[in-house]
């Protein structure tokens, strides 16, 4: 059987990267929808040895789709997904806007597949920073129980989209050039610098990012992990690095810990310190994976362990596993 595709926002950074998988994974797909604002209308995408051609995202455009790939952020979720979805597709959102509502799943294909199966026409695909975060804690908790998690982001430009990844080249060209660097999408120069700041501040102190990471966890791994989460840009162009901090409640070997990640799906351990080996943005760029590294013994708590966690935010922590949700659907025969 053979799936009718649309992706919502096609012509983004993680609408563009949608495409790329779906044809890398040889998703079967009978036909496949651009859609984009409407001033990008007419525009030619390659694909294969052809081209597709962005239509309209509005009313009328779903009625011959089955599944709809959202990426478009938040306000345009909300106004089209439900149109989507009355119009017959199951939407994949990958904006924030429904990922807390409890009657829509929120999934990583890796943790909580079964979660799909009581989606009601939406199921919400988490934020990148929690992503990879998760499928790197998930074969941990199973065993040990993870309690408490205090993580530090790293986070690349491309989270923001392409006009950050754009001001990043340019601040690079400025600065070796000696022109003023003026920051337009972020409040301070992102090149050379890093801005503890991710997306809005919140009336508890933490930033909308940082509370993601926190709520995204409770509903998708377990409600009584505890998460303490500062966030972090940086001037990576593509993946994002995190240093979690472990407290489980059993004990546990190293030996273990490497066994468990080795063996744990969508993970792929880089850990050999003394030859210079550890998991890196730039040779996660690309991948499918979450690279783990760094991995060692908190010595300063009973149960503690400490990891480096890297996978590009753009496959894994959006496009991926969005499109890893629906080989779910499909695998769980849910369409
Ligand atoms: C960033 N994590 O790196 C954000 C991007 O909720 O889907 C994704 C925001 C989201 O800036």
């Amino acid at each position: 059987k053979s799936y009718r595709i649309a992706i919502v926002g096609a012509l983004g950074a993680v609408g563009q990267e949608m495409l790329k998988i779906l044809d890398q994974r040889k998703f079967p797909f009978e036909t496949i929808k651009l859609l984009d604002i409407p001033s990008n209308a007419g525009t030619m995408v390659p694909f294969g040895n052809d081209y597709l051609i962005v239509e309209a995202a509005k009313k009328g455009a779903f009625s011959n789709v089955d599944i709809a790939l959202f990426s478009a952020g938040g306000d345009a979720s909300q106004e089209l997904a439900p149109i989507a979805i009355n119009e017959g597709a199951i939407v994949i959102d990958n904006s924030s806007a429904w990922r807390m509502d409890p009657t829509v799943p929120l999934v990583v294909p890796e943790v909580n597949p079964e979660d799909v199966d009581w989606h009601k026409g939406l199921i919400a695909n988490p934020n990148c920073s929690t992503i990879q975060m998760l499928v790197a804690l998930k074969p941990i908790h199973d065993i040990f129980q993870i309690q408490r998690v205090v993580v530090s982001t790293y986070q690349a430009v491309s989270g923001t989209g392409q006009k950050a990844i754009d001001e990043l080249r340019q601040q690079a060209e400025c600065y070796v050039t000696g022109k003023d660097i003026i920051p337009q999408v972020y409040p301070y120069q992102i090149g050379f610098n890093a801005l503890p700041h991710i997306d809005v501040f919140q009336e508890n102190g933490y930033t909308k990012e940082e509370m993601k990471m926190v709520n995204e966890t409770k509903k998708i791994l377990d409600n009584n992990v505890q998460v303490s989460a500062t966030t972090v840009r940086i001037p990576v162009f593509r993946g994002h690095s995190e240093s979690a901090n472990i407290e489980t409640k059993k004990a546990f070997d190293m030996d273990e810990i490497y066994t468990i990640l080795r063996n744990a799906p969508g993970i792929q351990v880089i850990d050999d310190p003394g030859n210079h080996v550890y998991p890196l943005p730039i040779l996660a760029e690309g991948k499918d994976d979450v690279f783990v590294g760094r991995i060692r013994k908190d010595f300063t708590i009973e149960n503690g362990l400490n990891l480096w966690i890297v996978s590009d935010n753009l496959r894994k922590g959006a496009a991926l596993n969005a499109v890893q949700i629906a080989e779910t659907l499909i695998q769980r025969s849910l369409i």
